[in-house]
């Protein structure tokens, strides 16, 4: 790839930023979404490492390729990506994703599908400029299993599957009303390593407390890979929180759930079940992004930080 520049338009979500690629990206050749991925990790991974890391962006950034879809139903595949890697599915970003098309134009009021690498996603843009995400099928794998940490004691946990891995857990770190960034880091690390020995694709951890708004149900602090913590409620981590609700009888079909993020800003999330026996849901997450920037990003060949710093 050798593209002199290429436009991108910025959003975020409850303050979580998402960076679409719109023009001037790569070719793609495979037909699957799957293809596409690989080819994005193998033959594009330089536009991951320029959009996303410093000085252009920041371990907070995730990114999204908009590829064609296998599915004619679809508008497009969404290859979503972080400072280390590629993510299946980003609640918060396919947000961010359905704005920017709103933005550009190319997307009207009303239902549309977007192919993921964890699935077929369906989206609807609601009156008030918010965005419904049916996400895919979630799961709770693990029912608070006791896990080791090195430096809080036994601490039980959730594993869920809500388009990402999580560990969840109910912290008291979370119950004050300025968090401790750094300890909600540490834990959330040391928490994401010892679920491994249960299910080791975990990569997300999500501690819970108290809310700040009457109207939420709880606040969330979430790990995200790469390091950083998502400054949104995370649309897969309360997917995921879905899961566990539904399991343990505390949430009924259809019943919304105020899922407040780290700032403050809430998500609202229902279920519906998919397989009761199995404890299979169908989450939808509503959340509303804002466009902050439309511009092009430069590649310059003598620039030592052309593909940012890693
Ligand atoms: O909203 O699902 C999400 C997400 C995942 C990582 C960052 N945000």
């Amino acid at each position: 790839m050798n593209p002199k520049s290429f436009r991108v338009i910025d959003s975020h979500t409850a303050g979580e930023p998402t960076r679409v690629i719109v023009e001037n990206g790569p070719q793609w050749k495979g037909s699957t979404i799957q293809d596409r991925l690989n080819e994005a990790k193998q033959h594009h991974d330089g536009y991951r490492r320029a959009l996303v890391n410093e000085p252009r962006g920041s371990e907070v950034m995730v990114g999204a390729h908009l590829v064609p879809p296998t599915d004619a139903d679809c508008v497009a595949g969404v290859i979503f990506f972080n400072n280390v890697g590629y993510l299946g599915m980003c609640g918060h970003g396919m947000i961010g994703v359905v704005e920017t098309l709103r933005y550009l134009g190319q997307l009207g009021p009303g239902q549309h599908k977007f192919e993921t690498v964890a699935g077929i996603v369906t989206t609807h843009v609601l009156h008030d400029g918010s965005v419904e995400i049916g996400n895919v099928p979630s799961y709770r794998s693990h029912t608070r299993v006791p896990l080791q940490t090195e430096n809080y004691g036994i601490v039980k946990a959730d594993i869920a599957y809500g388009g990402n891995w999580f560990c969840l857990a109910k912290s008291d770190l979370m119950n004050v009303p300025n968090p401790d960034k750094a300890e909600l880091l540490k834990l959330s690390h040391e928490l994401v390593s010892a679920s491994r020995a249960y299910e080791p694709r975990v990569d997300h951890a999500e501690l819970f407390g108290a809310p700040v708004r009457p109207e939420s149900h709880s606040r969330n602090f979430v790990l995200c890979p790469g390091a950083m913590y998502d400054r949104s409620p995370c649309g897969t981590g309360t997917s995921a929180k879905l899961a566990c609700l539904a399991a343990d009888g505390e949430l009924s079909e259809g019943e919304n759930w105020i899922q407040e993020g780290i700032l403050g800003i809430p998500f609202v999330g229902r279920f519906q079940w998919l397989d009761r026996d199995k404890g299979l849901v169908s989450p939808t997450i509503v959340g509303r992004a804002f466009v902050n920037a439309d511009t092009s990003v430069i590649l310059n060949a003598d620039d030592p930080f052309q593909w940012g710093i890693s």
